[in-house]
């Protein structure tokens, strides 16, 4: 497949790049490095530095063979959209170019206006650009589970049909999301929507939750090639961030009553997953929408799991609730439908002890790099 990735340089934008080109695709990646850029604004920059992308393609030729190439702009401008889809003529196109932090986005209005300007922007800019370039290609786009809320009834994959006086009707399922960032993807999901069953466009929406981990098969090849791995309160998510406070000796920041739950996922199995959404796509005028976790954990339960794996490594873990900077609930049904994925062939790989040792053990030869004025929450949605 010609693969074309949008915000290559990302957390699962640059492992999944590795991934495509390693299986043999042909793949075209395009970032304006808004996420350095924020990270760099606000104190938030990742514990092990990351060459640009640029570099690190070359890096990845060099030891792999396989050729990345790498476009550096913006895609919230239409012109460069377009020409991008024209000239890479891609069978599938990877949709990850969005801002992708909820404390960001609620930090105040210029920083909501950008999150919702660049994730508007893109995802209006590539539909249209398949529209004009590419109708037949197929959009793997990644939305997240934090659309949906946390409703109190089970959460299907993306639709649900529902009886009423009387008569049926299939609808996509309710989306009630908890800060701007979350909200920009219920408002993709609805555009993508409306042009897919308009216009015919094939596109594959996938709600993620939180992904952990910062090993891969390519990515663990050298450490030029390592994602952007965060532990800050803007872009670190839960796990990532907690493994880093274990080995830092800061209490666990357990936000209000920790019964907040969520469903989980390797990195690893992000790129399963994508890889198995790109291998089957959706027909034309179809919204395929996955529920893309392998499986779900209150936040004490993963405080829990980081603490008792931590001291058995020798690491004095402490876990610390602290007032929650969030409007969530803290105490609430949570069962996510999430079968389409493991049909398709997801093997997922579980939080098992192991796989927190080992990633304790990776940060713990990083030590000397963690700041500790980017661990606690400098955001409040208040
Ligand atoms: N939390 C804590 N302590 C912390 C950090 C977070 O208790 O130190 C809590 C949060 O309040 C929340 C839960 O842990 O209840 C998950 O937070 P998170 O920061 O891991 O996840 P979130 O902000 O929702 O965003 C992350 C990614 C986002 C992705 C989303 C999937 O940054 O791009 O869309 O996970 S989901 O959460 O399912 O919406």
């Amino acid at each position: 497949m010609r693969v074309l990735i949008l915000g290559g340089d990302g957390y699962l934008g640059w492992p999944t790049a590795m991934d495509f080109a390693a299986a043999g695709h042909e793949v075209t990646v395009v970032d304006n490095y808004l996420r350095r850029i924020i990270a760099e604004e606000t104190n938030s920059e990742a514990l092990l530095s990351t060459p640009s992308l640029t570099q690190r393609a070359a890096k990845f030729k060099d030891i792999t063979g396989h050729t990345i190439e790498t476009i550096i702009g913006d895609l919230a401008d239409p012109e460069l959209m377009m020409d991008v889809v024209k000239n890479t003529s891609p069978d599938t196109i990877i949709h990850y170019a969005e801002q992708p932090s909820a404390p960001y986005s609620m930090r105040g209005f210029p920083e909501a206006r950008k999150t919702f300007k660049n994730n508007l922007d893109v995802t209006f800019n590539v539909i249209w650009a398949m529209l004009e370039h590419a109708p037949q290609a197929h959009m793997v786009k990644l939305g997240t589970m934090g659309e949906y809320g946390t409703p109190n009834i089970d959460i299907e994959e993306g639709w649900i049909d529902i009886d009423h006086k009387g008569r049926s009707g299939r609808f996509l399922f309710p989306r009630a999301a908890g800060s701007l960032y979350h909200t920009t993807k219920v408002l993709d999901t609805d555009l993508l929507w409306f042009y897919v069953r308009t216009y015919g466009l094939k596109v594959t929406d996938l709600m993620q939750g939180p992904v952990y981990g910062l090993s891969t098969d390519q990515a663990d090849l050298d450490p030029a090639l390592c994602p952007n791995f965060h532990y800050d309160d803007i872009f670190g998510t839960l796990v990532n961030r907690f493994l880093v406070q274990a080995v830092a000796g800061v209490p666990l920041t357990v936000y209000g009553g920790g019964g907040q739950t969520r469903g989980y996922l390797n990195l690893r199995d992000t790129l399963q997953c994508v890889r198995l959404a790109a291998e089957n796509p959706a027909s034309e005028g179809e919204l395929k929408i996955f529920n893309q976790l392998t499986e779900t954990f209150s936040v004490n339960q993963v405080a829990d799991k980081v603490q008792a794996v931590g001291n058995s490594m020798g690491l004095n873990v402490e876990v610390k609730s602290i007032p929650n900077p969030r409007k969530e609930l803290e105490e609430h049904y949570y069962n996510p439908v999430h079968s389409g994925l493991k049909e398709l062939g997801l093997e997922p790989h579980l939080m098992t002890d192991d796989v927190v040792a080992q990633m304790l053990e990776r940060i713990i030869e990083a030590k000397d790099r963690i700041v500790a004025d980017r661990i606690m929450p400098r955001v409040s949605w208040k």
